[in-house]
């Protein structure tokens, strides 16, 4: 059994600076009072989020929306916050040149463009200390015949092999993969296989990321966690909940018994230590509901999955695995997710000094209304416009 408070202790989630501006769908994104106005207001929120639960120290960055004039300026706020500069994740996906695709593009002109974002975006990292860099490419066709399947490939592979070798020794590609949208027909990157196989053959600094909200309906994501574990090709998440397609709302909101056996994975693969090198992070957007503490409750959520997790008897398991005793076996996994895990979670936030109950503790804090007052004029994520 593993010391289940020491891992609960060491847990890392990243938080997203977009989750923390307005955001929404195509057909509207709806305002809220007290949103970021820039880069190093999302810090600030971020920093809050860490504030109270203690496990979020790091802050992904989505590049150009978080554009600066001075990446090593914004580290170092954010250091001064008590939070550091994660994830850089690039952007090709905005831009009227892209409509037939960035790196893939038949255009050769175009994959020019885009590949040289990639390389700016290791220059960004270079700037804030980011070691990780994550590629979500929004390319595809919509139509049959369209565009050739395998030269796309080929146009993709050779742009990953020029972002990979200019990678400095500690940073790593993260390659993001989503089944459709915006292409409807084929997507250069639609599964765990394709990533997989380019991140095989780019090299041990490539791994594959999870979205979470990324797959067909009914797609078995543990599994695909256990595979990639096992190959050492598992880099990173991005946990988001889904109920129809890439919802992004809430982790653990839709399916926690989803998010419980994700988890186990995690911790059956040696995977939830921060020495481990996989990157926990959140990939989400707030649209109807209140940023932060909706941050704060997929924190909590991700921390009480993980518990559960945690406190698989491990030596019952194994023993009714290994008579085939089908009933004890699957009996020892639901006694662990149907526990509740809250007061073990609110003894260790105690123990380290933070207030039991995060959710209570930001909304006495002021923190909500005190940006409300400053902050007029928000911006938006810089999507779903
Ligand atoms: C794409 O749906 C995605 O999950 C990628 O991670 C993007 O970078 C992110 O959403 C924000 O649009
Ligand atoms: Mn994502
Ligand atoms: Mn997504």
């Amino acid at each position: 059994m593993p010391d289940v408070r020491a891992a609960l202790r060491a847990q890392r989630i990243e938080t997203p600076s977009w989750a923390y501006a307005n955001s929404g769908t195509r057909f509207k994104v709806f305002s809220q009072a007290g949103v970021p106005r820039d880069p190093y207001e999302k810090i600030a929120d971020a920093a809050t989020v860490h504030r109270f639960t203690g496990v979020a120290p790091t802050v992904s960055l989505h590049y150009p929306w978080d554009a600066v004039d001075d990446f090593g300026k914004l580290a170092a706020y954010a250091q001064d916050l008590g939070v550091t500069l994660g994830v850089v994740n690039s952007n090709v996906f905005q831009d009227d040149d892209y409509k037939l695709g960035s790196v893939t593009n038949p255009d050769p002109r175009v994959r020019r463009k885009a590949t040289d974002h990639l390389l700016a975006c290791v220059d960004v990292m270079d700037a804030t200390g980011s070691q990780d860099l994550k590629l979500w490419f929004s390319d595809g066709t919509n139509y049959p015949g369209q565009d050739d399947i395998r030269s796309r490939q080929d146009r993709l592979a050779a742009a990953l092999r020029e972002v990979y070798d200019r990678l400095g020794d500690d940073q790593r590609i993260l390659l993001e993969y989503k089944l459709f949208e915006p292409a409807f027909y084929t997507t250069d990157v639609p599964d765990w296989g394709t990533a997989y196989a380019h991140t095989l053959e780019l090299g041990p600094k490539a791994q594959v990321v999870i979205d979470t909200g990324h797959h067909a309906p009914g797609t078995n994501i543990e599994f695909i966690v256990a595979f990639l574990l096992r190959q050492a090709k598992l880099g990173a998440f991005d946990f988001n909940s889904r109920f129809y397609a890439d919802d992004d709302l809430m982790a653990g909101a839709a399916d926690p018994f989803q998010l419980f056996r994700i988890m186990y994975e995690i911790v059956r693969g040696g995977a939830l230590d921060p020495a481990s090198g996989i990157t926990f992070m959140l990939d989400q957007c707030h649209n109807i509901e209140a940023k932060i503490p909706a941050i704060i409750r997929s924190v909590t959520n991700i921390q009480e999955a993980t518990a559960k997790a945690l406190i698989v008897d491990g030596d019952a398991l194994a023993a009714a695995q290994a008579q085939g005793d089908v009933l004890a076996a699957n009996a020892v996994f639901m006694d662990a997710f149907s526990s509740d895990v809250r007061p073990l979670l609110a003894e260790i936030r105690a123990e380290q000094g933070l207030d039991p109950d995060p959710h209570a503790a930001y909304k006495r804090s002021g923190y909500a209304e005190k940006i409300v007052a400053e902050r007029i004029g928000g911006v938006q994520a810089g999507w779903g416009a």
